[in-house]
């Protein structure tokens, strides 16, 4: 009893102790490609925290873009609509999904957009996290 306890904590002190290099990752990244005329767009992407503390979402940012904004689409009465997110916390162990017809990334004021776009996914606490996000055609999901 005693042994499994110790042994307990030796392992709750190994994961605490464990670097958190590869705690957060991000797939399916993706962006629409721009309307014609159009200088603003959608992003989508998974994040999956393999972490043992929640993170929090807060931002994002891109060389390429004038602003981007964490956003949620609510349905008013059959009316959707957008709403921006000061946050999105992804609990410890936890998928959270950017995806149509929910959250989203809205990214405003982009010159051109090529194959593909660098965002920084930015995080309460810790480093930005760097994720290619690839140009998908304007009618796919
Ligand atoms: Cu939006």
């Amino acid at each position: 009893m005693f042994l499994m306890l110790l042994r307990r904590i030796l392992l709750a002190s190994l994961l605490a102790a464990a670097p958190a290099l590869a705690e957060v990752s991000v797939t399916d990244a993706r962006v629409r490609a721009l309307l014609p005329g159009a200088d603003k767009t959608v992003g989508y992407f998974e994040i999956t925290n393999s972490g043992t503390t929640a993170i929090s979402l807060v931002g994002a940012r891109s060389a390429a873009a004038r602003a981007i904004e964490l956003h949620t689409t609510i349905d008013e009465n059959g009316m959707l609509r957008m709403r921006r997110l000061e946050r999105e916390a992804v609990p410890a162990g936890a998928t959270v999904r950017f995806e149509p017809g929910g959250r989203h990334l809205m990214i405003f004021g982009i010159e051109t957009l090529g194959e593909d776009l660098e965002i920084e996914l930015l995080r309460a606490t810790g480093a930005p996290v760097r994720v290619h996000f690839a140009r998908i055609p304007i009618g796919a999901r």
